[in-house]
């Protein structure tokens, strides 16, 4: 047992440090679904958050047709010699290139390009996979799977091996969001649905859904929604989540995970790195919430400034558990104060970070930065804890850590 708060910090510091991460949210992929699952120097280095941040430096000669015209080892020389060498590489995206590497065990003083990328055409996926999770130290990862893309559809229906450590999620912001763009798909696969909805496409959609469900096993249903997200209103998202989503998530007993606040093509000419937030109404998920007790919500805001509110409704709605944060939150300076924020207000009764990978290689920076900014946090306040005379033990401090890194959403899971 420590005899002092510089112990006790240790202590704490070495349980984050070796504490197993289930990361609830990403857009892994199993290698059997080929190029569906990214990783390597090329994909590290052209990933959306980092051509986002080469448009905001390079010269207007590069247009977005040139740039998206080039092949990804171009892409991604053009962001090595802007956002890593002409510059300094101070963004997170960037910074966590660059620890990727360097756990890794690549020698990234030496700034070789070209040796970074023979070192990975070295790498079989089958053994990198598991290599990386275990330099994360993650047990497993939820992806993000569309029951209606053409690509992934048929990946399921092979029954394509999955490995353990990547769990599923039934993505379907498009059946929420933009129904007549999937009925007629959903139609092909034999639901008896109409682009404009009648009784019988509400019960149809429900059983499409629990079809899924028992193909893929999902940990969650998930929809991202815009800032003006609204519920209840006349729209045909409130029939959707009212009449199949919560009561398929129920009948499965899943959680519908929410994810708010993304503001869609804000420069379309940008892709996947396009989209900007804005701030939502908190008020649309407290009538979600008050409307379907039955449910359970996992809920992650993109907004800063929605996420003292998002707090405070976690305290009032036991089926709600906020996760992450997400995206533009994804941020040390953000990450610290969301994970204070939660922590005195909702003890460990929530998951302080998800990866959102995209390419596989980032579990390890993701990880590697969110570990050091919670565990700053966490000394403080088991530091305050020990002042005031609370000597909880080592064991307690490991159950605790790995309750806010996985340990409650299962709680929250099998509640
Ligand atoms: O909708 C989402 O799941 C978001 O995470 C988007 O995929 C976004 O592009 C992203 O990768 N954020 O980190
Ligand atoms: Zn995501």
């Amino acid at each position: 047992m420590y005899k002092n708060v510089n112990e006790l910090a240790a202590v704490v510091r070495k349980a984050v440090e070796t504490t197993v991460i289930t990361d609830v949210h990403t857009h892994l992929s199993p290698p059997s679904h080929g190029d569906s699952l990214l990783w390597g120097a090329d994909e590290i280095l052209t990933y959306h958050y980092l051509v986002a941040e080469l448009f905001t430096v390079a010269p207007r000669s590069l247009t977005y047709e040139k740039f998206w015209a080039m092949p990804k080892t171009a892409q991604a020389d053009l962001v090595w010699e802007h956002l890593f060498l002409k510059r300094g590489a101070l963004s997170e995206a960037a910074r966590g290139a660059i620890t990727t590497f360097n756990r890794l065990g690549l020698d990234v003083a030496k700034r070789d390009l070209a040796g970074i990328r023979k070192w990975f055409a070295e790498q079989k996926i089958e053994d990198y996979l598991p290599k990386v999770l275990e330099l994360a130290n993650v047990d497993y990862a939820v992806m993000s799977n569309s029951p209606y893309s053409a690509g992934e559809v048929g990946f399921w229906q092979q029954d394509l091996p999955v490995p353990e450590c990547l769990k599923a999620a039934l993505r379907i912001d498009s059946i929420a969001r933009a129904w007549d763009s999937v009925a007629p798909t959903i139609a092909q696969a034999g639901y008896d649905v109409k682009p404009e909805p009648d009784e019988k496409t509400f019960d149809e959609v429900r059983r499409f859904l629990l079809d899924w469900s028992g193909r893929i096993n999902p940990m969650y249903f998930a929809v991202s929604f815009g800032p003006d997200f609204a519920y209840p209103d006349d729209s045909l998202c409130t029939q959707i989540i009212d009449r199949a989503i919560v009561p398929a998530a129920v009948e499965t007993g899943v959680p519908f995970a929410l994810m708010i606040g993304a503001r869609g093509n804000v420069n379309p000419n940008l892709k996947s790195a396009g989209c900007g937030v804005a701030v939502a109404d908190v008020m649309t998920l407290t009538r979600l919430l008050q409307k379907h007790p039955e449910a359970k919500f996992l809920v992650t805001m993109l907004s800063r400034d929605n996420q003292h509110e998002l707090t405070v409704l976690a305290r009032k709605f036991g089926n709600l558990h906020v996760f992450g944060c997400w995206w533009f939150c994804n941020n040390p300076s953000i990450i610290d104060e969301m994970t204070r924020q939660r922590l005195e207000m909702l003890g460990t009764a929530f998951t302080c970070q998800h990866s959102d990978a995209r390419v596989l290689d980032q579990l390890i920076y993701k990880w590697g930065h969110t570990r050091k900014i919670v565990a700053d946090v966490l000394v403080d306040k088991y530091s305050d804890l020990f002042n005031a005379g609370w000597r909880p033990t080592e064991k307690e401090i490991k159950r605790d850590v790995r309750a806010i890194f996985g340990g409650s959403f299962e709680e929250f899971l099998n509640k």
